[in-house]
């Protein structure tokens, strides 16, 4: 057995029994039904997340925290503009604008999130300069430019050709439809567990397609499309923000594995309450990843066709998440 590995299996079993915040019974019922998996571990959101993942572990695996990995991990998919919904190359607003959420935790439980970021490509890294360049967790629009430039970010014009010609088509019928099709996605968010046992996590989106100037989702809400709690796990959602934002999605599901579910448990009670809550949940998608403290992962979706990326135990591979529907 390696040294790190021990080491984790001595700490993570100190770290469960002497956890003020767990009962013995939740404690209980997540050794039960979970085991302790080799680290790191790394799970992210949809397709793009498996690139990620490969970026991500090369950070962890050259000495980089966590937080490193979960950040660089996500850049690729902000820098890729063909990638219509992060970062370089996102889908407008209805006004022809791009505009970007980000969020970013770590297993201190520090947070820095932006939001109605524009001409910045990588949102991420200017949440990471707000969590720990600045007494705040959140700046927006105006704001976060101007601070992104006097942190030395380049400002760029964020609307590709392949972006504004389907603004262009949609114009032609300005429907506004909140709807997100399992097919309309591809928001990345990304949970990572260094083999020290440190959770973090990170979020970014260029929103929703076509969305009302000024709208914000839940990707760059702290609790709502990130959650992080070292002493547990974390979770990250997408989907529809506005349903994700009523319910808390993640800080829920990072709840429900505090009381002693397992991360697919948790994930499943989770979306399972948005439902509860939403009456037409049938008409959109929200999916939900976990990791908690031990390696063990979840996801779990309204609808098909939910994937999300898993690098563990050597192995980096995308999967379909169960689903309600
Ligand atoms: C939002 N949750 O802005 C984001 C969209 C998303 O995959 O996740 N798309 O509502």
């Amino acid at each position: 057995m390696k040294k790190a590995r021990r080491n984790f299996l001595k700490k993570g079993t100190l770290g469960i029994v002497s956890a003020p915040f767990l009962s013995i019974g939740s404690c209980a019922a997540t050794e039960n039904k979970t085991s302790i998996k080799t680290l790191p571990v790394i799970i992210s959101t949809w397709d793009a997340g498996k690139e990620a993942n490969e970026e991500a572990f090369k950070i962890l695996k050259s000495g980089g925290t966590s937080l490193d990995a979960v950040e660089k991990g996500v850049m690729l998919a902000e820098a890729d503009d063909t990638n219509q919904y992060v970062g370089d190359g996102g889908k407008p607003d209805r006004d022809g604008y791009v505009t970007l959420d980000a969020c970013i935790m770590d297993w201190k439980g520090n947070a820095g999130s932006v939001c109605f970021l524009e001409n910045i490509v990588h949102p991420i890294s200017v949440a990471r300069r707000v969590m720990e360049k600045t007494p705040h967790v959140m700046l927006v629009g105006e704001g976060a430019k101007q601070f992104a430039i006097e942190e030395g970010f380049k400002t760029k014009n964020l609307l590709t050709q392949q972006s504004k010609m389907d603004w262009e088509e949609w114009k032609k019928t300005a429907e506004y439809r909140p709807v997100i099709n399992t097919e309309n996605h591809d928001t990345i968010g990304m949970l990572a567990i260094d083999e020290k046992g440190n959770i973090s996590g990170a979020c970014t989106t260029s929103g929703m397609a076509f969305k009302m100037r000024g709208r914000v989702g839940d990707s760059p809400i702290i609790g709502a499309g990130l959650f992080v709690d070292n002493e547990v796990g974390g979770a990250v959602a997408t989907g529809l923000g506005e349903a994700v934002l009523r319910t808390l999605t993640s800080f829920l599901c990072v709840e429900f594995m505090r009381n002693g579910k397992t991360p697919q448990e948790a994930c499943k009670m989770a979306i399972e309450r948005l439902t509860q809550k939403h009456k037409n949940y049938k008409d959109f998608q929200v999916g939900i990843i976990a990791l908690d403290k031990n390696g063990n992962t979840g996801a779990f979706a309204i609808q098909e066709g939910f994937t999300y990326a898993l690098s563990a135990e050597g192995k980096n591979e995308v999967s379909h998440s169960e689903s309600m529907i």
